[in-house]
């Protein structure tokens, strides 16, 4: 069971995560408290199997009900690499980095790219797992108005097919990302289940 009136934690290091779940979960009359720590993760080939490790770990230390997220950039053409180690791509090659790794791939069509998300819930009746998925491609230079972080640069959401995710305002953004739709799973679940 879940007590809407209760504050529900989402932990994580990333205060655009944060923002960017805050404001999917109004949309469900929820607030979230942001319990801002940065937790380790172990090093594994899927985001499903690092959430739900990072998620046992945590139930030591923090009360439920409590949600963490993973996500991922996957670039089919790299044999899905940065996948599951994006955040150490991210901070070592960074979007640069992945566009020199496409410059011999010009075509749209070998530039496939997405973003996954992992979202990992525990309650007292365990841990679920709830997921997005949003397809797109990757741009030919790095391009933003200020919007997004991370990779938000360099991906195009097929949705719209002129704008990279850091071209988009937040609640365009929102309306199409991978953690947004893993969201709205969790959230619809969580008024399933109310108290
Ligand atoms: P926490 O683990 O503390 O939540 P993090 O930033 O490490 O924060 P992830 O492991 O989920 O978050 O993300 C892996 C990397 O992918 C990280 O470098 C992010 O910046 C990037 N990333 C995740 N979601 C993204 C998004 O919506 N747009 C662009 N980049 C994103």
């Amino acid at each position: 069971m879940f007590d809407p009136s209760l504050p529900l934690s989402f932990v994580t290091s990333n205060p655009h995560k944060f923002e960017e779940a805050s404001f999917t979960a109004q949309s469900f009359n929820l607030s979230l408290n942001h319990a801002k720590q940065k937790y380790s993760e172990v090093q594994a080939d899927s985001l499903e199997e690092v959430a739900m490790s990072s998620a046992l770990n945590l139930l030591g230390s923090i009360d439920p009900p409590f949600f963490l997220e993973d996500a991922g950039l996957f670039i089919p053409k790299l044999n899905g690499f940065p996948g599951p180690y994006s955040s150490y791509v991210l901070q070592t090659l960074g979007n640069d980095g992945i566009l020199s790794l496409l410059s011999p791939f010009p075509d749209q069509s070998d530039r496939q790219a997405y973003f996954l998300s992992v979202v990992a819930f525990v309650s007292d009746e365990g841990v679920r797992l709830f997921k997005g998925r949003v397809d797109g491609f990757i741009s030919a230079s790095a391009r933003s108005k200020g919007h997004g972080f991370g990779f938000d640069p360099i991906f195009i959401p097929n949705e719209t097919p002129d704008f990279t995710f850091a071209e988009l305002i937040p609640s365009e953004k929102n309306h199409l990302s991978h953690r947004s739709i893993a969201l709205t799973s969790l959230f619809s679940y969580l008024s399933t289940v109310q108290s």
